[in-house]
């Protein structure tokens, strides 16, 4: 087990509180291990949990949210597969009296009555950090860099803002240049495909961006398959820090990984006590998260979670 057993939160129904949470899909080793610590978390702490996975499909996440809403749960949570098109169904929910919180990727709302909190991580810090390493890494080098980048999925909160975050870094060094972006779809094989296409349309690519690890992955792939060195010929960069990314690190073939933590678990449940026993919480939980250069990777992948 993690830390400890979690408090049991108090709240509706003799039997424990019962939350509904709608999760993106199983797109990656994120995903899989955000899942697991949010079943761990609810064993935990008595949560009674109905998670439903999406497939990545907003309408999917929609109808799981609806159903909660008709079973009358205690409180709903949600990762949201992308930013917009929400209000409707959040409406519905706050309707019925049932309070939201979002977790992992955010809503683009302006309506704060919609959800209690948010917890998360900043991925804007994320995409900067990333950014930040390119420009140290080629300080000392003149001439242009010529950066490729895979993004995550169209429209979710976690590409917007490693983009954005990314972009507003290399700002600082005018030779790194973006000469490429397509999207990802934050999976291995999708990675491995937009890379090929790289490879094929531009000579001379010197680092990759990618907006997770498993499609660095995939990246890696694609570039060994053009007989060029991953994190020799051309850098690789990547977030997440799963323990696939972390040993891809540790054997030189990525060369700096941002972490983002999945393991989001027993925070949500401390939530959850709160919000089901009327205490108040913050609008904004930001999980703590930190980078890996190769040093890094090689000291803490022997005991790494997930
Ligand atoms: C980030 C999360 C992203 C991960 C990907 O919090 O939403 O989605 O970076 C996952 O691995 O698919
Ligand atoms: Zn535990």
């Amino acid at each position: 087990c993690g830390g400890g057993e979690d408090a049991a939160p108090g709240g509706a129904g003799q039997d424990g509180v019962r939350l509904g949470f709608s999760q993106v899909g199983t797109e990656s080793a994120w995903r899989l291990a955000n899942t697991r610590s949010i079943e761990h978390a609810a064993t935990n702490a008595g949560v009674r949990l109905d998670l439903r996975i999406a497939d990545g499909k907003q309408e999917n996440q929609a109808a799981a949210i609806r159903e909660f809403i008709s079973a009358d749960v205690d409180v709903i949570a949600f990762s949201p597969v992308v930013e917009t098109g929400w209000d409707t169904l959040l409406q519905e929910a706050r309707d019925a009296g049932i309070p939201v919180i979002v977790t992992d990727r955010m809503v683009d709302t302006t309506d704060t009555s919609l959800f209690v909190t948010m917890l998360g991580s900043d991925f804007t810090a994320e995409g900067r950090k990333a950014g930040e390493w390119l420009v140290e890494h080629y300080r000392d080098r003149h001439g242009r860099v010529r950066i490729v980048e895979i993004e995550g999925t169209a429209g979710s909160a976690p590409a917007n803002q490693r983009r954005a975050g990314f972009a507003e870094a290399i700002k600082a060094d005018r030779d790194l240049q973006v000469i490429g972006s397509g999207d990802g779809d934050f999976t291995r094989a999708q990675g491995e495909q937009v890379m090929a296409g790289f490879l094929a349309a531009h000579t001379g690519i010197d680092a990759v961006f990618a907006h997770n690890d498993d499609e660095g992955l995939g990246a890696v792939e694609a570039i060994e398959a053009a007989g060029k060195r991953p994190g020799t010929d051309i850098k690789i960069i990547t977030v997440d820090a799963s323990r696939d990314g972390l040993a891809a690190l540790a054997e030189g073939r990525l060369n700096y990984v941002v972490e983002c933590n999945p393991l989001l678990g027993s925070q949500l449940m401390e939530l959850v006590g709160k919000v089901t026993t009327g205490q108040t919480v913050p609008r904004r939980v930001v999980v703590d998260e930190t980078a890996f250069d190769r040093e890094a990777a090689k000291a803490v992948l022997h005991n790494r979670q997930y």
